[in-house]
């Protein structure tokens, strides 16, 4: 699961990378793209390792490509550099307002420049598509059927309008996946803006829940000792860090949840596509647990939390035995029994 920086170059998609993941960016992979791992701040792991006081505490994670960006009126040469993002799951949009700059503009242009890059992705395959059905094949069936979809697929995106307008099915949605449409993927807007500076008006009317962050200050704030630290926070009248906000943002719109599995050598947070089944979340842990699944014994964590301890769970009848098929909740708390 792996979530795109991307926006206009210079907006500050770098030192934002920097910021999120502690990884310093490198001028070598800038064109391929860097990936960093960004941790994901949760209160409910703080509790369960207060709890379990164990060897080990492991959060739960998302990855971060950083991506050149694009070059503004560079219109030729943009698809090439949003090829990039295609694999992502989820795309951060960075817009860059610390020096002056109008961010809602940047945003309609960013926009733009995907629905451009989606037109032709979409065209060259109506291309080889139509080509293809005119030879006879085992599949022309399901290219004629792939054909009217992407033509679909065009015209929505010929009108400006949204893919998820069409109401496609998730069976329709495969193939569009494999070429990596940009406009579908979930969006998380970020400005980058001077602390203190209110977020525009006309972007909110765009994206209301744009976040706002001054990446550059917060970085240097990341890099100082506690006590400095604390002293240069009051001083530019900074009460609170955007960062942890920004990573749960972008983790929750790749659509993935945190289950938990919480004993003595390790309190650990797990991710898991939404809507998986338990035996999805032990092959996570390990395969043989997978394999040998026989049942999860099951603690939504807000019951932990308001009962204080695994005891109290077990009285009131809150643990409970789920079988392979059980959809896991974001939150739980799993213990797997396995035969092997
Ligand atoms: N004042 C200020 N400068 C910033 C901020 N974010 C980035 N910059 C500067 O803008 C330039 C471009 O930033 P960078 O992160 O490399 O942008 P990228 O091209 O999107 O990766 C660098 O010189 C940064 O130091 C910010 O929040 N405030
Ligand atoms: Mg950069």
């Amino acid at each position: 699961m792996r979530v795109g920086l991307v926006g206009f170059s210079g907006s500050g998609k770098s030192t934002l990378f920097q910021l999120l993941t502690g990884a310093t960016p490198d001028p070598g992979k800038v064109h391929s793209g860097q990936v960093g791992v960004a941790t994901l701040a949760d209160p409910r792991l703080d509790f369960l390792a207060a709890l379990h006081t164990p060897k080990k505490v492991t959060p739960a994670t998302v990855e971060m490509l950083d991506t050149p960006g694009l070059i503004p009126g560079s219109h030729g040469d943009n698809p090439q550099r949003l090829a990039l993002i295609r694999e992502g799951d989820a795309l951060l949009i960075v817009l860059g307002a610390f020096a002056g700059g109008d961010p809602a503009a940047d945003l309609a242009a960013f926009r733009d420049e995907m629905l451009f890059a989606d037109l032709g992705v979409v065209t060259n395959r109506i291309e080889r598509l139509e080509a293809s059905v005119k030879k006879p094949r085992p599949d022309r069936e399901a290219q004629l059927k792939e054909l009217d979809l992407v033509k679909r697929v065009h015209a929505a995106l010929d009108a400006g309008e949204p893919i998820a307008s069409l109401g496609l099915t998730d069976e329709e949605k495969k193939p569009m996946r494999s070429f990596g449409i940009l406009t579908d993927k979930p969006q998380v807007v970020v400005v980058n803006i001077l602390q203190g500076r209110e977020v525009p008006a006309s972007l909110l009317a765009m994206a209301p829940d744009a976040l706002a962050i001054d990446a550059q200050l917060e970085l240097e704030l990341s890099q100082l000792e506690d006590d400095e630290r604390a002293a240069f926070m009051a001083d530019m009248g900074v009460s609170e860090f955007g960062r942890d906000r920004i990573i749960r943002k972008a983790y929750d719109a790749v659509g993935i949840i945190t289950f938990f599995t919480a004993g003595e050598p390790e309190v650990r947070g797990w991710n898991l596509e939404r809507g998986g089944t338990a035996v999805v979340a032990a092959g996570k842990i390990h395969t043989d647990l997978a394999k040998g699944f026989i049942r999860a014994e099951v603690t939504a964590y807000d019951d932990l939390a308001r009962l204080g301890t695994m005891k109290e769970v077990k009285a009131k009848n809150l643990l409970r035995l789920e079988g392979k098929d059980y959809i896991i909740k974001d939150g739980d708390i799993v213990y797997f029994r396995s035969g092997l």
